[in-house]
């Protein structure tokens, strides 16, 4: 059985919402950051002791969402097939990974992305101003259309991530107004609701 290794407010969420969509029999385990024993564990399965990562049925362990999230769209069937579109695919998961979860983690973890201790607080306002800008480049990006390729794909499960750990971490959201319509599309989805509901994970109303 696939297993993905998950956090709740990560952005596993993405390759977690794929999962439930394609209807496989699937194991999540939430990974115990902030427990050391648990992470000694976890990096065993992967050494950056990062989610998501994801068990294939012959044990090989699938890291990074740049490989996940594709590997599970072409098995599953969100993938699209034609040439560009699979270039345009690839090209904003490219983005949300390098840039996007980028600017999140230096939100989160300032401290690794300084050698200087007096630089940490601005370290994380620029992550934060960053991560505030790539959400509004998204939501331009929604303006313009329901999806943001073609049709329904990880994409989109990958955006959705990134507005709930906007929420979380108490950004507004009153000026996305297109992205807010594609959060209300997302959490339309059967598989949306099952994941948020197992992880534990709720979105406030109006957010
Ligand atoms: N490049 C990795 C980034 C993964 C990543 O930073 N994951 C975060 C959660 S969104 C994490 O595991 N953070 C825990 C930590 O940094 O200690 C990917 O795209 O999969």
């Amino acid at each position: 059985m696939l297993k993905l290794y998950y956090y709740p407010v990560g952005f596993s969420l993405a390759a977690h919402i794929l999962l439930e969509e394609s209807g496989t029999n699937y194991d999540a385990t939430e990974v115990g950051f902030g427990d050391p024993a648990k992470m000694n564990a976890y990096r065993k399965i992967n050494p950056r002791g990062l989610v998501p990562a994801l068990q294939l049925e012959d044990g090989e362990v699938l890291t990074e969402n740049v490989a996940i999230l594709p590997y599970l769209s072409k098995r599953f069937g969100f993938w699209p097939a034609d040439p560009v579109a699979e270039a345009r695919a690839m090209s904003l998961l490219g983005y949300f990974a390098t840039a996007v979860a980028t600017a999140a983690a230096q939100m989160s973890h300032p401290e690794r992305h300084t050698v200087d201790a007096h630089g940490i607080s601005a370290v994380q306002e620029a992550g934060l101003n960053a991560f505030r800008s790539h959400l509004a480049a998204i939501d331009t990006k929604l303006q313009e259309r329901r999806w943001l390729i073609d049709a329904y794909s990880a994409c989109d499960a990958y955006a959705f991530a990134f507005y709930v750990y906007g929420v979380h971490k108490g950004l507004a959201t009153d000026t996305l107004r297109a992205y807010r319509v594609h959060k209300d599309r997302m959490l339309e989805r059967d598989a949306v609701r099952t994941v948020l509901d197992y992880i534990g994970v709720e979105l406030p109303s109006g957010r």
